[in-house]
């Protein structure tokens, strides 16, 4: 399997950067590079750090790093660079044609791992010292920019950059969006079976909260003045907390920058602060997502709920209540964790994205917060569950967490050889 893994990231190698997965994904995007890069520090070194640098390439003035960045022309892909249009933003990068959205803050652990994973400490520890300012610019990006009432907690305006993208936490907000038909050509569904992919309705509201952030020039102040979609997710505000504490462990490493470790640590206190007094409801044991358009909690269970564990934001008794809330109802002997959604939900459904099925790159998170938590056997079934998917699916996109199904040989969901799939199973067992 590690050979197989190792041939996937090559084979979605594209001259400085990964794409997702061939056919589906021909573009490179931000959470995806993260994971990826992790896996090819495994076997390539250089390689890990030019995904990282294409990447921090292809980041705005202003600090922002798009959610894709249209590297070449491709015509599998909906929607791209024309109805995108990053060149609205008067700090766009010129260079790159992107998307005006941007996905979760990996870059901070991420080069935390590559460091730890390296054989040539030196060298990769010069690469930190070229990188980090960049990614510290994108973290000053999001407490400027996205946090409008000074809480520590940053928005997202699309469910793009949830990386969720269809999970039904978004459905509330939808019904109370007018959006209008649009008529376009989708190239997902000629590819994947649709019904393992959003609806035709779906993208009509994907579509239209972009043409209002393209109406306002993806201006950040009028986006969270105007976005009928503005959102607190713990899954993105934990992954930024715990690329603040990799930017600390990073720059006391190198010495020196008191002032940027003195604004992480104050940046971190605050976040934390606010994470458990907003987002944490002790009467579903999670932790919850937040309307901050209809200034409203979005009471639903979803693996999000649990990734605080991988940011260090609970306390112990609430490690406790996540861990209850997580084997009650993910849990079952019958089920691989950590499906995606709330399986004992209506709105569950083991093979539709992001509404049920398991995700490798959420499980390798909830591993990690597990183990730090000292929750040794629920960390090492994470694992053995994510391992045992890959072996008895293949290195698929997403999976369905039903044990029962894998007995007639089924397959994972939506893209095959899905390159973070891939890094995170060498990276998971190399831990
Ligand atoms: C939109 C690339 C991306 C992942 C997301 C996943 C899916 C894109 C799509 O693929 O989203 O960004 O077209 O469906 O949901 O998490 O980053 O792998």
């Amino acid at each position: 399997m590690r050979d197989k893994a190792i041939d996937i990231l090559k084979g979605n190698w594209r001259e400085g950067y990964t794409i997702p997965s061939k056919n589906l994904y021909p573009y490179q995007w931000k959470w995806d590079s993260g994971f990826i890069a992790m896996g090819l520090a495994h076997f390539d070194q250089k390689m890990a750090e030019q995904e990282v640098l294409t990447l921090l390439d292809a980041q705005w003035k202003n600090g922002f790093i798009p959610h894709i960045v249209f590297h070449k022309e491709s015509d599998t892909y909906f929607p791209g660079p024309n109805f995108h249009r990053s060149d609205l933003h008067p700090l766009a990068n010129k260079d790159y044609p992107s998307t005006g959205m941007t996905q979760p803050p990996v870059l901070g652990f991420t080069l935390e791992r590559m460091h730890e994973v390296a054989k040539n400490k030196k060298d990769s520890l010069q690469f930190i010292k070229d990188n980090i300012d960049s990614v510290y610019k994108n973290h000053q990006y999001f407490y400027e920019h996205r946090d409008p009432k000074d809480e520590g907690l940053v928005y997202i305006y699309h469910n793009w950059e949830s990386g969720t993208d269809n999970s039904p936490l978004w459905d509330p907000i939808f019904e109370t969006i007018d959006a209008p038909v649009y008529n376009f050509e989708r190239r997902d569904t000629s590819i994947i079976d649709p019904s393992e992919r959003p609806t035709k309705r779906e993208y009509d509201y994907y579509l239209h909260i972009i043409d209002i952030a393209k109406k306002h020039n993806y201006s950040d102040q009028k986006i969270a003045e105007s976005s009928p979609f503005l959102v607190q997710d713990p899954l993105f505000n934990s992954m930024l907390i715990k690329s603040n504490r990799s930017l600390i462990t990073l720059y006391r490493l190198l010495g020196g920058n008191e002032d940027k470790i003195d604004q992480l640590v104050r940046w971190q206190a605050k976040s934390m602060d606010s994470f458990n007094s907003k987002l944490f409801d002790s009467e579903l044991g999670a932790y919850i997502h937040y309307d901050l358009r209809n200034d409203k909690p979005i009471r639903m269970v979803s693996s999000s709920s649990f990734s605080p564990l991988f940011a260090g934001i609970p306390n112990k008794e609430q490690a406790e209540v996540l861990v209850k809330t997580m084997m009650e109802k993910f849990g079952g002997e019958d089920m691989y964790l950590c499906a995606s959604f709330d399986p004992t939900s209506d709105q569950f459904n083991p093979k539709k994205y992001w509404r049920g099925p398991v995700w490798i790159n959420l499980n390798w998170m909830l591993y990690h917060g597990l183990l730090d938590y000292g929750y040794h056997e629920l960390a090492q079934r994470m694992k053995s569950d994510s391992i045992e998917i890959l072996q008895k699916a293949g290195f698929y996109e997403y999976f369905d967490p039903r044990k029962s199904i894998y007995k007639d040989g089924n397959k994972g969901y939506g893209g095959s050889d899905f390159s973070w799939s891939a890094a995170l199973f060498l990276d998971l067992t190399e831990t």
